[in-house]
């Protein structure tokens, strides 16, 4: 048989035969294309995913004795569970020194909430500055090596539909000034977009399936085939500082956080993560949880609103460590999980709008309501395979001022503002006047690159003025 007729029994067997239904209009070139894309689906699971997640939504069960995750507070003199932070940062400090750790960046997401064409980490974000969260990244890196003398590895998950325009951006802006072999790109996988009537699989034009990247989950594998997972272990490095590139503050390598994840005596340095109190039981975040002795996230459409409106007895609300997508991943506990034949993560399933074309037709369709299925597997469900995980409170302001949405919360004037604060706090505790609004807000725009501070303690190393001028733009 010829790799068309093959093809076409194996998606006739599936019922999706309508994917070559244009094939013979295509030119030579194209019709190969589609059948090693066709090729390289998942097409055996097809069915099941169908039935499971279009056909069906799966049932949601929440976890017997479900409870809020023990978690270490900000503050490690706290009542209610102190901790040894001094300690912390010199075992994280001594590993980052010794080369064990890597930077982990998932960028293979299509950030389309933000209307931004491109990958989203070329996105201009520096408040000041207008620097690209990839460069603001590699200042974090470059910040590293000028304190601790070692160049950390920076890998990065693109996704098929992202590589390469990732990739010429990294080379079109000189890598940032970081030596080149300290990053690495890899893509992730993608899964076939689903008609959310019939499960049939969509066409994106006539000579292309419809897909999407398989989700941040889709690292676990993505690390091991694209050669990743290898290389670290031959590089000695044995923790993964994990983080998502739509958040500008990140702590790229924070040695107090892989300090505790490799140190605590209830981590299995396995994966460890990083949450920020919900301001609000309606705040739209997955939950740190705990049940039958693993740690969990549970997704807020999850969570049954009466838990999530629970408090404790001091008026706290008592499901309160929202996830920020910060962890640190063990090498050897991904290189478990990627090479257990019977591993897999659960999908989850989304309901999108898909620009697709009419299988009969072929003329193409703008969808105005959700038309499509997209499956996407979590990382930090992941979480429930570790033996023992912790979870690190951080201070909202510190490290987490994403930019998501074009405007309103989680936007790029939401995120500048945060930038701003954190720095005016900085600043301020570092002797720097900073003018305030009569909401207490600073009354300027302030940037403090990466690569001249991570933390307060930083910055006092840094040349500092006396004082900001109100109104002013000022990037340190
Ligand atoms: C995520 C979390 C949410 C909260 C929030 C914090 C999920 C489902 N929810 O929401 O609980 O922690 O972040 O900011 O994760 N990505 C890939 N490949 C993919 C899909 C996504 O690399 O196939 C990357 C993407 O580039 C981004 C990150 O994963 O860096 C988050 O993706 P998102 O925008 O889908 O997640 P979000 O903001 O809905």
């Amino acid at each position: 048989m010829t790799t068309f007729e093959t093809i076409r029994t194996r998606l006739a067997a599936i019922d999706q035969a309508h994917l070559l239904n244009f094939y013979s209009t295509l030119d030579a070139d194209a019709q190969a294309a589609l059948l090693a894309q066709i090729d390289s689906l998942p097409l055996g699971d097809i069915p099941a995913l169908i039935e499971g997640y279009v056909k069906h939504k799966p049932a949601f069960v929440l976890p017997k004795g479900v409870a809020p995750a023990p978690y270490y507070p900000h503050a490690p003199a706290s009542k209610l569970r102190p901790w040894d932070k001094a300690a912390a940062h010199l075992h994280g400090e001594k590993l980052i020194r010794a080369g064990q750790v890597a930077a982990f960046v998932v960028a293979g997401g299509q950030g389309s909430r933000l209307g931004y064409e491109g990958p989203k980490g070329c996105y201009p974000a520096g408040a000041v500055t207008g620097k690209p969260l990839f460069e603001l990244f590699a200042e974090n890196i470059l910040g590293v090596h000028d304190r601790y003398n070692v160049w950390t590895p920076w890998y990065i998950m693109t996704s098929p539909l992202n590589h390469e325009a990732t990739k010429s951006f990294f080379e079109s802006h000189n890598f940032f000034g970081l030596p080149n072999d300290l990053v690495r790109f890899f893509p992730q996988g993608v899964m076939p977009s689903l008609d959310i009537k019939t499960g049939k699989v969509l066409l994106s034009s006539k000579s292309e399936v419809a897909t999407n990247p398989d989700g941040h989950g889709g690292c676990i594998r993505a690390l091991h085939h694209s050669g990743a997972l290898a290389e670290m272990q031959s590089r000695g490095i044995k923790h993964l500082s994990y983080f998502q590139v739509d958040n500008p503050t990140v702590r790229v390598i924070d040695p107090v956080f892989i300090g505790l994840h490799a140190g605590a005596a209830d981590s299995s340095a396995e994966m460890s993560s990083k949450m920020v109190p919900k301001v609000a039981p309606e705040e739209k975040v997955g939950v740190f949880c705990h049940a039958g002795g693993k740690t969990q996230v549970l997704e807020y459409s999850d969570l049954p609103m009466d838990l999530q409106r629970e408090r404790t007895p001091d008026g706290a609300i008592k499901f309160i460590a929202g996830s920020i997508a910060i962890h640190v991943l063990g090498v050897e506990f991904v290189h478990r999980l990627a090479t257990d034949k019977a591993f897999s993560l659960p999908y989850h399933r989304a309901e999108k709008k898909i620009p697709c074309v009419d299988p009969a037709s072929g003329s193409p369709i703008t969808p105005t309501e959700n038309n499509g299925v997209k499956l996407e597997k979590f990382v930090f469900d992941a979480l429930e395979l570790c033996k023992a995980s912790i979870v690190l409170e951080t201070d909202r302001v510190e490290e987490f001022a994403p930019i998501k949405n074009a405007s309103g919360s989680d936007s790029p004037e939401s995120s500048r503002k945060l930038q701003t604060l954190r720095a005016a706090r900085w600043l301020e505790a570092c002797g720097t006047q900073v003018p305030r609004d009569a909401q207490g807000q600073p009354d300027c725009t302030l940037e403090i690159s990466p690569r001249t501070a991570t933390s307060p303690e930083e910055l006092r190393h840094a040349k500092l003025p006396k004082s900001i001028e109100r109104g002013s733009k000022v990037a340190l």
